[in-house]
């Protein structure tokens, strides 16, 4: 491997920016992070990758994924979620390590190929659940791997935004089954199902239901309505291998809600509960205390607190990438897996599945 590694990265939209920002903090926040060479940002309209590529410090742009992403030694993938799945495979095929966006793939079976691909390849392989880098996510799943709150009975997952509530929000591809695959169920289900998978375990059985509540849109370049054939909204409830229980909650036309994920844990001799909109804070109800207390997860001790400011000079959303990244550039540099791996994409797409699958039957369905 040579001193730096050259990284080609797919898409510059908001995830895009978030991950250009996250390699822009490493150096200075993560010393020991690999150094990184910004070679090529892969996007269709060659103007506007190219006024990305020169905010985000890349050398070359190219509008074909196949002209870049075989000679790199890492491939962000961060395109909408239809060009997940080639671009992944293609390059785990060349040895190339990938990092790739959430929702692994619009399907299980596309899911299910880019597993195929990482077991076959010696490459680091990775899914962008960033939400459990936080520290207070982190703190969260070392407290109950500890056993100091006791047994996991119940899990409660809500991620809550509002940007469909208005019938004239316009039609993008996340309103496309082809393209998406689902809707708020892939977008925000799939964090919190990779939440539930993180600190409680596998799930066994799930039921669902999903609703679309605005059937039409019309897309911001045209007059014709187009059909939205993904879900605005679902809730779940599941069966833990843990024998734990657990209720799923997403929606898009949550109005006040942005960005609203929330986790709340029960376990035989305590509790947690975080909120992403106070993401330094861990709500936690101790053995010995009556209530909740909050525990402020900024300490130089608590997970990634000795790299950034003094206690209290608190942390945001993006912090949550810039961990990610430095974790996965770690495991690439080590030659080791990297948590969550593609597997746990693929695990994460068939609890989705079932939940759809359940929708469709009006049947609870074995995940
Ligand atoms: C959708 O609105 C979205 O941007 C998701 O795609 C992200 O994964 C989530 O973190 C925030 O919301």
């Amino acid at each position: 491997m040579t001193d730096s590694l050259s990284l080609a990265a797919l898409g510059y939209g908001f995830v895009g920016e978030a991950h250009a920002n996250a390699l822009a903090r490493l150096p200075q926040f993560f010393p020991d992070a690999p150094a990184v060479s910004h070679d090529v940002l892969v996007g269709r309209e060659e103007d506007a990758a190219r006024a990305a590529a020169d905010r985000f410090g890349f050398d070359r742009v190219e509008t074909d994924w196949r002209d870049a992403v075989a000679d790199a030694d890492v491939f962000l993938n961060l395109g909408p979620n239809h060009v997940h799945v080639e671009p992944t495979v293609a390059a785990l095929d060349a040895g190339v390590h990938v990092l790739c966006e959430k929702p692994l793939a619009p399907t299980v079976d596309g899911a299910e190929r880019v597993a195929e691909a990482a077991e076959a390849s010696d490459a680091t392989a990775g899914v962008g659940f960033n939400y459990r880098f936080l520290p207070a996510v982190q703190y969260a799943s070392e407290l109950l791997a500890s056993g100091d709150l006791g047994a996991v009975r119940h899990a409660r997952f809500q991620y809550l935004q509002d940007w469909l509530v208005d019938d004239d929000a316009p039609w993008t591809w996340r309103h496309d089954a082809e393209r998406a695959g689902a809707g708020a169920l892939g977008d925000l289900g799939a964090h919190s199902v990779d939440l539930a998978r993180f600190l409680v375990g596998d799930l066994t059985r799930v039921s669902g239901h999903l609703a679309t509540f605005t059937e039409e849109r019309v897309p911001d370049d045209g007059d014709d309505p187009r059909p939205v054939t993904v879900d605005d909204a679902f809730t779940a409830q599941a069966a833990f291998e843990s024998g734990a229980l657990g209720t799923f909650e997403a929606s898009r036309c949550a109005p006040g809600r942005k960005n609203g994920h929330t986790v709340q844990i029960d376990a035989s001799d305590g509790a947690l509960a975080f909120d992403l909109q106070r993401p330094n804070e861990l709500d936690v109800k101790w053995p010995d205390s009556r209530g909740f207390e909050t525990v402020l997860v900024t300490e130089e001790t608590d997970p990634y607190g000795e790299h950034w400011w003094p206690p209290g000079h608190v942390l945001g959303w993006e912090h949550s990438v810039v961990h990610q990244d430095y974790e996965f550039l770690s495991a690439v540099a080590d030659g080791r897996r990297h948590a969550p791996s593609v597997q746990d994409g693929l695990r994460v797409q068939r609890v989705l599945a079932a939940v759809e699958e359940s929708d469709e039957r009006g049947e609870l369905v074995s995940v």
